[in-house]
């Protein structure tokens, strides 16, 4: 991996931590004992006079800082940013100028209620930050993984928030938003009812933060170099497409790897398969600001892509992990004022409010006003203020500080009218009364929660109506599971009535028809699939002594040459004896995982392999959860008379004596031998389908 300025710049901020010198104080003083602390006698009281054990307890006594009031859960990487060709027609930013301009750049994706030690997995929206380490200084892009918010004007967000949080007399529950306070606002505030469309879908489970969308949600504008200006949207698209986890696997994840999506990104960049993402615009020309049936200064709306394309501008690549978590990810300080000149903001109230917001909290989480210059935050362009002193003060500034001054030579200098390289406010024309009201234009909330609902397709209708029947199952209070339910009503009446069954609430009358002419098959996960590829994808070959040992090499060399991972389980760790004798090496011992860990499950074939299987209840409930969830089942030789264990499932139906038999994503083929590469491509096409739903339910 090349390195960039940013690498460069915080290469001198590594600490210098002696390799092979001996332990010392703060101060560097040699330490030779740090076991025992310095006490009056062997059962002596300890003596103040320890300044070594002091200093050691009180920098233990100092090591947290308060964690971010949302978005506390995160990970982070680093890597770099690559326009694809010159955006000079709408913008002047500097690093959308050409091609050969590479930004180095930080994200950090997020979770949002949950506390920092909270688990990946919960249904949740994603933070999908990004900071671009630009020539011209950094700019922040602090998006999400749905293209919506909750709420319209960011006065109401600590209400918002209040709501969402653990309920603060017992603190429950802990990243997640089944309980009453939440629901309560919600079916209080219609606004909200867009994005719990999004929340209450698959998309708030994402399989992977590689497999997820962004979004700046906010509309923004961009302004080139003779000032004209376009409302600009951004969507960051995740090469390998976007994926979701399904929820009964989310939930089992919290426990099974609280760290699941943390732990993917890690091993992602580590393996040197970099997580990518194409960034793209929506733009809007000024003049056409009320061209559209929403308010485009209202963040509770999309403008569909079927409406204005996503227009492909860049890409970015992740391709380094941090060195320290803290350090860097912790400290990681976004901002959505931080813009640089050719991009800049709208009167979006809610993007109003975050310009105030982020500076501050990073006074108080950050501890004053020097978290600029934390490595991970520190521009690489250029930095000449007269800002001075404050707690952490790192630098040491010479000359004066202020403007103007002639003590110190002018500098720094102010850049002139016409300097092109300085961030000018758009001259936009503003004019009013000064009020507390919100405009007409922002009323209808649910023409587009209905199309978002009508434009999904039928099995994620159904994980929809699912969700809502969790949520509002473990919503105590009647009155809001009832007002919900009329709420949903205004979207669709199908919806309102499934819920309230499940709800044991008294479906509503049939409401408003909202079913829009023209749907938006974009908002869809069946059209963002992405490129069919099976690349990274964690596929499990479960072996035991006399597996098919030809088999399990067939299928591993055929997973690796596309990308995948295959891990060979067995019901132990180190070996087991193949039927040719020799020794396959375990990757991992079957009690230490479960098949959601996995993409997908193959099971070979061999003498004793598939009976030990249908013999092991870890192996059975392995296989079985696999295909609970719609996940891609490989069966070979009498691996397929393992997998009938589980009949009847009435897939994948074996062929005597051979043949590749592929059926929803259950794939078999009883030839002995060698795996066909019939077989392997068809197992490769189920993987690469990601989830497979229409399959009938197992009977146990
Ligand atoms: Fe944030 N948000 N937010 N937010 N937000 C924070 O800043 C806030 C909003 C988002 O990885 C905080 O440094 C207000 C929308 C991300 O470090 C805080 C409002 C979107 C992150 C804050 C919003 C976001 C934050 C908490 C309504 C998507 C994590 C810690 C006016 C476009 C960034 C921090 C990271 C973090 C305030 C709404 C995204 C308190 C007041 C809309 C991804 O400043």
């Amino acid at each position: 991996m090349p390195e960039d300025s940013k690498q460069r710049q915080r290469a001198a901020h590594l600490a210098d931590d002696p390799a092979g010198g001996p332990l010392t104080t703060d101060q560097g003083v040699v330490v030779d004992h740090t076991d025992d602390a310095l006490a009056a006698g062997e059962r002596g009281p300890t003596l103040m006079e320890d300044f070594h054990f002091r200093e050691k307890l009180t920098r233990f006594d100092h090591e947290r800082i308060p964690e971010r009031v949302v978005h506390a859960r995160g990970a982070g990487a680093y890597g770099y940013f690559e326009p694809y060709e010159s955006c000079a027609s709408f913008t002047r930013a500097a690093f959308l100028q050409a091609p050969t301009v590479r930004t180095p750049v930080f994200v950090r994706f997020s979770t949002v209620q949950g506390p920092r030690g909270s688990a990946d997995t919960v249904r949740d929206v994603r933070g999908f930050a990004a900071k671009f380490y630009t020539s011209e200084g950094n700019f922040d892009l602090v998006g999400n993984n749905m293209p919506v918010f909750f709420i319209q004007d960011g006065i109401k967000f600590p209400d918002f928030v209040h709501a969402l949080k653990p309920e603060p007399h017992n603190e429950i529950p802990t990243g997640a938003s089944a309980h009453d306070t939440l629901w309560d606002f919600v079916s209080l505030q219609p606004e909200t009812l867009h994005m719990m469309m999004w929340l209450m879908s698959d998309r708030a489970i994402p399989r992977s933060y590689r497999m997820m969308q962004g979004f700046g949600v906010h509309t923004f504008r961009f302004v080139d170099d003779r000032g004209g200006g376009t409302f600009v949207k951004f969507h960051w698209k995740p090469l390998l497409g976007v994926h979701s986890l399904v929820w009964d696997e989310a939930q089992e994840l919290q426990g099974r790897d609280p760290d699941f999506n943390r732990r993917d990104l890690w091993q992602a960049i580590e393996s040197g398969a970099y997580p990518e993402y194409e960034l793209g615009v929506q733009l809007i020309d000024e003049r056409d600001e009320f061209a559209f049936d929403v308010d485009l200064l209202d963040p509770t709306k999309i403008v569909p892509e079927e409406r204005v394309p996503v227009r492909p501008i860049g890409r970015l690549v992740l391709d380094r992990n941090p060195d320290e978590f803290f350090a860097e990810t912790e400290q990681a300080a976004f901002h959505v004022a931080n813009l640089v000149p050719g991009i800049d903001v709208t009167n979006d109230p809610l993007l109003q409010a975050r310009l105030f917001s982020y500076l501050d909290t990073q006074l108080i989480r950050l501890g004053g006003p020097n978290f600029g210059r934390l490595p991970v935050n520190r521009p690489v362009a250029p930095v000449r203020t007269n800002q001075r002193d404050g707690y952490h003060q790192p630098d040491i500034h010479t000359g004066t500080a202020y403007s103007p001054n002639s003590l110190g030579g002018g500098c720094p200098a102010i850049a002139g009218p016409g300097d092109t390289a300085a961030f000018t406010h758009r001259a936009e024309r503003v004019e009013g009364a000064k009020i507390r009201r919100r405009s007409p234009s922002f009323q209808d909330h649910y023409t587009q929660a209905s199309l978002f609902w009508h434009s999904m397709s039928d099995w994620e209708r159904r994980h929809i109506v699912d969700a809502f029947r969790f949520e509002l199952g473990k919503v105590g209070a009647m009155s809001v599971r009832e007002r919900t339910v009329e709420e949903l009503n205004h979207v669709d009446h199908g919806l309102a009535a499934a819920v309230a069954e499940g709800i044991g609430v008294v479906a509503p009358e049939i409401g408003a028809d909202r079913r829009p002419d023209v749907l938006s098959p974009a908002l869809s996960l069946e059209s963002l699939r992405g490129p069919g590829s099976v690349r990274t994808r964690q596929i499990a070959v479960l072996v035991t002594d006399g597996v098919d040992t030809r088999q399990v090499r067939d299928v591993h060399e055929a997973l690796a040459a596309e990308g995948a991972v295959a891990e060979s389980l067995a019901p132990h760790d180190g070996q087991v004896d193949g039927d040719d004798g020799q020794g396959h090496p375990v990757d991992r011992a079957l009690p230490t995982v479960s098949s959601v860990q996995y993409d997908a499950v193959v099971l070979p074939g061999g003498p004793a392999n598939a009976l030990e299987w249908a013999a092991d209840d870890a192996a059975i409930r392995f296989v079985r959860d696999a295909y609970r969830h719609g996940k891609a089942i490989g069966a070979l030789g009498s691996g397929v008379g393992a997998l009938a264990t589980l009949e009847p499932h009435g897939l994948g139906t074996a062929v005597e004596g051979g043949g590749t038999v592929s059926d929803r994503g259950v794939v078999t083929d009883t030839a002995t031998g060698r795996a066909s590469g019939e077989f392997t491509s068809a197992f490769l096409a189920a993987v690469a389908a990601h989830r497979h739903w229409d399959r009938p339910r197992l009977l146990r």
